[in-house]
């Protein structure tokens, strides 16, 4: 079940100076940070609000290691924006597979590694009306096997 909004992903040119726009106008702060070299970015991470469910909601601040990756070529076509949005859920195995049965193409077989160790996967965005869609379950964040309750 998707339970919240875990991050809404924004392609920059520069990361530091994106980082800095959003400190000096809003005070967020960078909670972590990293390259990705499989997605092809350096990103930033800002936590907006914690959830109860142990994830939390994040900015992610998104500059492209190269021209041929997602981001990079999102940017060069459109220039800065809100590139995806991302919903968290304790389970992104099956969350994927459901909405693979609805239909809608989930970009890969396996959910990969993510931000912080999480393990993410992507929605078409052709299926999903126009917005690139992620999927995500945050490291630490498991499945409540219903015989704990
Ligand atoms: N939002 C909405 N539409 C998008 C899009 C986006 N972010 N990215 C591409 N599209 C649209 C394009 O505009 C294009 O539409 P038209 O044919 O109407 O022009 C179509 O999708 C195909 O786009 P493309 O530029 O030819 O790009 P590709 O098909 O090579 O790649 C996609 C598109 C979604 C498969 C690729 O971006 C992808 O695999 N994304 C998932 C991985 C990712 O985004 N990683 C970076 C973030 C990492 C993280 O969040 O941790
Ligand atoms: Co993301």
């Amino acid at each position: 079940m998707l339970t919240r909004i875990d991050h809404i992903g924004i392609a920059c040119f520069d990361l530091d100076a994106t980082v800095e726009f959003y400190r000096a106008t809003y005070g967020f702060e960078v909670f972590h940070s990293e390259v990705n070299e499989e997605q092809g970015v350096r990103e930033a991470m800002l936590k907006i609000n914690g959830t109860s469910d142990g994830g939390a909601s994040y900015l992610q601040l998104l500059e492209p290691t190269r021209e041929d990756s997602a981001v990079g070529k999102w940017l060069a076509k459109n220039g800065e924006g809100v590139h995806h949005i991302a919903f968290g859920t304790a389970d992104v195995d099956a969350d994927a597979a459901a909405v693979r049965d609805k239909g809608v193409r989930v970009l890969y077989d396996e959910p990969r590694r993510g931000s912080m160790d999480s393990r993410i996967t992507f929605l078409h965005p052709k299926d999903c009306h126009g917005v690139l869609t992620e999927l995500v379950t945050a490291a630490g964040s498991h499945v409540q096997d219903p015989q704990d309750h």
